[in-house]
């Protein structure tokens, strides 16, 4: 792997084995400010912030980062070739009723944007710590063991699943999209939803398929997941798993971003499930 790659994924391990000690020990108390998109900030978001960044700060290949919880860029190297957006704890509010919960990363080259993403990297703090990393074509799971991030699978989608994970308030949903998502449970599909990312799309990869939805809502045209740290992270990971990642009508990678705290409608699945969406939405919005 290249080294500058396995730089960074060797700060994200060191960060990870950090957080996973303080959720354990979490003071989930808010704090007495919001992020970018308007979220009150956990102290635990801010505490795991400031791991990444003071780790990644080391790091001479970074050009610049972004957080989900700093309202601007930050610069580390001006002559650093990698820019790095990043979800520090990506559904914290969850800690406090124990469910698991997760770190996105994504990796560019050039510029903040879907088409410049070189590599994914998500870690899951649930009963175990597992890291998934996407890079040049290739998905692996690692399981952190005695202290080290140890290889245990390759991961690829079946071309139809049958989990079904459908985010958003049910109230706000669009009447096409209600139906798309009762008919995949009429045709047997399973819930499967705990409202942290991570885990549930960790479990649709691990159970070979299905489809997560976050879609445009009445209340939230653009939906609520952020592009660079959220979206654009998990779109690259279904692409090399084979299987979809649109916004309702268009590949997710190919949508333009103009802020970097921008976000948009999106749906991660098995080549069947998304087929459909593609379908439904064709005719919609
Ligand atoms: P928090 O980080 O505010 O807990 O939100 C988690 C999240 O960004 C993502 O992890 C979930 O898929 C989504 O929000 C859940 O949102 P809903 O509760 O609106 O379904």
């Amino acid at each position: 792997m290249y080294k500058d790659i396995e730089d960074i994924i060797n700060s994200i391990k060191d960060s990870s084995i950090t957080i996973k000690d303080i959720i354990n020990e979490a003071d989930t108390a808010k704090s007495s400010s919001t992020n970018s998109t308007g979220d009150i900030q956990l102290k635990l978001d801010i505490r795991c912030d400031e791991i990444i960044e003071k780790n990644f700060s080391k790091l001479s290949c970074i050009k610049q980062i972004v957080s989900e919880e700093q309202e601007n860029i930050v610069k580390i190297n001006t002559n650093g070739n990698y820019l790095i957006a990043y979800d520090p704890l990506d559904g914290s509010s969850l800690v406090d009723v124990n469910l698991s919960v997760g770190s996105i990363y994504g990796i560019y080259e050039d510029s903040f944007s879907g088409k410049n993403i070189i590599a994914s990297i998500y870690v899951v703090f649930g009963p175990r710590v597992e890291m998934v990393i996407a890079y040049k074509n290739t998905l692996k799971m690692y399981r952190l063991l005695n202290g080290d991030f140890k290889y245990v699978q390759d991961i690829k989608l079946n071309q139809k699943g049958n989990l079904m994970a459908p985010g958003s308030t049910q109230a706000m949903w669009f009447d096409f999209h209600k139906k798309m998502i009762d008919d995949f449970f009429k045709d047997g599909y399973r819930l499967r939803y705990s409202g942290g990312m991570v885990p549930d799309l960790h479990q649709i990869l691990l159970k070979s398929g299905g489809l997560f939805s976050y879609p445009a809502t009445k209340d939230l045209s653009k939906g609520k997941l952020r592009q660079l740290f959220e979206v654009f992270p998990y779109a690259l990971i279904f692409k090399i798993a084979g299987g979809g990642a649109i916004d309702g009508k268009n590949n997710l990678l190919d949508i333009t971003t103009t802020h970097i705290h921008d976000t948009t409608a999106c749906f991660f699945g098995s080549n069947y499930e998304i087929d459909i969406v593609k379908k439904v939405y064709k005719d919609e919005r």
